[in-house]
């Protein structure tokens, strides 16, 4: 099936189809979009959900009234078309107020305003039924060491941080954070890079357990890393919370191409292993339609984002189900990295008994180029 329906859990924010491409050398290019209309769209392409920024939904700086009004109209398109609201975020990048940081500012008066403009959209997350709520700390960071302790920096990104749980704990909602990692861009270097440095970060605070990650495969892919590698990690922490799907070609600046359309292999095995390895939550996308579109172009790449991972899923399910493959992978030996080193009852004391002669260990193929070739040719259709 290649119709993406509620159930496959496809989600986008706000900002992704309402992206008016605006970049660092040219104005927009399209119309600002209606939160409502892009709502009804989403809906009847299949999507199951729609996540957003305070300032997505509601101006910076907009009165109770007009605010209250945006919330209704917002949430009547809800109601009307069945689309839910698994996340929210906030914007603490775009204003100049946050030019220095939100979380890990100098001016203290700004790291508390932040506080309140949290606060005040995890209210309407947790009215709108949001269950993950996302920190990017795209201006929580520096180009210059001499302005800032990076250690200093993380005691207030904690303090932030356990001042939140505290109020979601207070408030009872129903509610975890996820932090999004990102090595640069805006900021030169950002804290918290890379979902290694988040899972360290989250272990000093008060409340591990309500705090994991919303990574993003062209987050990872910016710094070199291996996506499927830093998902299985945090998979494997029980830190997955939320994912961001979207498509990247290496280390250069933020593309947020559509889902697949940057590393595709790494695609296809992170579908593989979102599919396979006990993921259940939303599949975000996060990506921007490109700038050469009109709005056609921008509804076209929105199916396109759920239309190849559909396809991918299809083409994991077929790899995962081929004999051959399973043949391969035995010849690999991959099932036998799941059986533990020591036998149960022995301990290291018995490692001394073996038997072992490394010259002959070592003639050993493995055979990955076989199984890498079949992984290949069912992406591409070829089996
Ligand atoms: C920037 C991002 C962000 C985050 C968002 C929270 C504007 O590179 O990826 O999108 O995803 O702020 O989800
Ligand atoms: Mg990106
Ligand atoms: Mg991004
Ligand atoms: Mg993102």
């Amino acid at each position: 099936r290649l119709t993406p329906l509620p159930e496959d859990k496809f989600s986008f924010g706000l900002w992704t189809v309402g992206w008016q491409a605006r970049d660092p050398f040219g104005d927009a290019t399209r119309a600002p979009l209606d939160p409502v209309e892009a709502v009804h769209q989403l809906a009847d392409l299949g999507a199951y959900g729609v996540t957003f920024h305070d300032d997505d939904l509601i101006p910076f700086g907009a009165d109770d009234a007009d605010r209250a009004k945006r919330i209704a109209a917002f949430r009547t398109a809800l109601d009307a078309t069945g689309l839910k609201v698994p996340m929210a975020t906030t914007n603490l990048f775009t204003h100049p107020v946050f030019k220095d940081g939100a979380f890990t500012s100098n001016d203290r008066g700004i790291r508390r305003f932040a506080l309140r403009k949290v606060i005040r959209n995890i209210n309407l997350a947790a009215e709108l039924g949001a269950h993950t709520y996302v920190f990017w700390g795209g201006r929580e960071g520096a180009e210059t060491d001499a302005g800032k302790d990076a250690r200093v920096a993380l005691d207030r990104f904690k303090e932030a941080l356990d001042i939140l749980c505290g109020y979601v704990r207070d408030q009872g909602y129903d509610l975890r954070f996820a932090l999004e990692p990102k090595p640069n861009e805006p900021r030169g270097d950002i804290f918290l890079p890379t979902i290694g440095h988040a899972l360290g970060f989250i272990e000093r605070l008060e409340h591990p357990d309500m705090v994991g990650l919303n990574p993003e495969v062209g987050h990872e892919q910016m710094a070199g890393l291996n996506m499927v590698h830093g998902v299985a990690q945090a998979l494997w922490a029980g830190k997955l919370f939320h994912i961001d799907l979207n498509g990247q070609h290496g280390p250069k600046y933020d593309q947020d191409l559509v889902f697949g359309h940057g590393d595709l292999k790494s695609a296809f095995f992170l579908v593989d292993l979102l599919e396979h390895g006990g993921y259940d939550g939303p599949r975000h996308f996060d990506y921007k339609p490109l700038r050469s579109e009109d709005t056609d172009g921008v509804w076209e790449s929105a199916a396109a984002n759920m239309r190849t991972y559909l396809l991918l899923r299809d083409r994991a399910r077929a790899f995962r189900a081929d004999p051959e493959v399973h043949e391969a992978m035995a010849a690999a030996g991959c099932g036998e990295l799941a059986v533990p080193t020591l036998a149960p009852g022995e301990t290291y004391r018995d490692l001394a008994a073996d038997t072992f002669d490394p010259d002959t260990a070592a003639e050993r193929g493995y055979g990955y180029e076989r199984l890498d070739q079949l992984a290949l040719e069912h992406l591409m259709g070829a089996r």
